[in-house]
């Protein structure tokens, strides 16, 4: 190597040992808080990690997701071509039984979560869990729902934060269970597509809905003893508007981003 090859390389090993730490800690510290997920349902429990609680007429459940290409109908075969298909199938020599194979959705996962139930008054029921936590530097409430068409419901999306200060969200019994102290933000979503879709909301989109209760501000941080972000509701609505209907969705991947 010459001299001045000996220089740029020197030059470019110093560079890179100056500009390695700042890159590596700002890349490691965002892979840590970002995103922030709240569940992917792949423990097909909804009772743990988080606990989910339920309300109104909603079943709630944890399903096995059915990869996208799996989910076309299958196509109509005669009582004749199956029959041959099974005599075929039969003779042919088993050399190995079959395994059982384990279908892992690359998108979904292991499983999905289930929400589906009958209503009326508009209103159908909902899953929620209880958080308790810092979350003032997410810009975005992310979920991938399932839809079923036009008519499968209108799934509002509720975040409460805790503006008395006391870890708490203490709801009214004798009103809807509305939030007494703390406030609500709420995200209205149609559903009206059959498949999955990704959603991304910004937090900003976000509407407080008790002006007279809290302090409408979304401020989902810890300080001043406030308990910051307490609680995540998803809650089922009829389709359409009707006062009366079903809601049948699927939803995975609850995140803050
Ligand atoms: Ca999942
Ligand atoms: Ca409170
Ligand atoms: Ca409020
Ligand atoms: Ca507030």
């Amino acid at each position: 190597m010459s001299t001045r090859g000996l220089l740029s390389f020197l030059v470019i090993v110093g560079l890179g040992v100056i500009l390695l730490p700042t890159s590596f800690f700002a890349a490691s510290k965002r892979d840590i808080i970002f995103p922030f997920v709240l569940d992917r349902f792949e423990d097909g429990d909804i009772r743990y990690n988080p606990e989910w609680f339920t309300f109104g007429n909603l079943a709630v459940t944890a399903v096995p997701a059915v990869p996208e290409n799996e989910k076309a109908p299958k196509k109509h075969v005669s009582w004749w071509a199956a029959t041959i298909s099974w005599i075929k199938e039969s003779q042919r020599p088993k050399a190995f039984a079959p395994s059982s194979v384990l279908v892992v959705d690359p998108v979904n996962g292991r499983y999905v979560l289930k929400m589906e139930g009958l209503g009326k008054d508009w209103f159908v029921g909902g899953v929620g869990t209880y958080l308790g936590i810092t979350a003032d530097n997410f810009s975005f409430f992310y979920l991938r729902i399932r839809g079923f068409g036009p008519q499968s419901g209108r799934l509002q999306i509720e975040l409460f934060d805790d503006d008395n200060q006391n870890f708490k969200l203490e709801q009214n019994a004798k009103s809807h269970y509305e939030p007494m102290f703390d406030d609500k933000f709420v995200y209205l979503i149609d559903v009206t597509w059959a498949g999955w879709k990704d959603v991304l909301i910004p937090l900003n989109r976000f509407r407080d809905m008790n002006s007279s209760v809290g302090n409408n501000v979304m401020d989902f941080n810890q300080n001043g003893a406030s308990g910051g972000l307490l609680q995540v509701q998803l809650v089922g609505l009829t389709p359409d508007g009707k006062p009366i209907g079903r809601f049948s969705v699927e939803v995975d991947s609850i995140e803050f981003r």
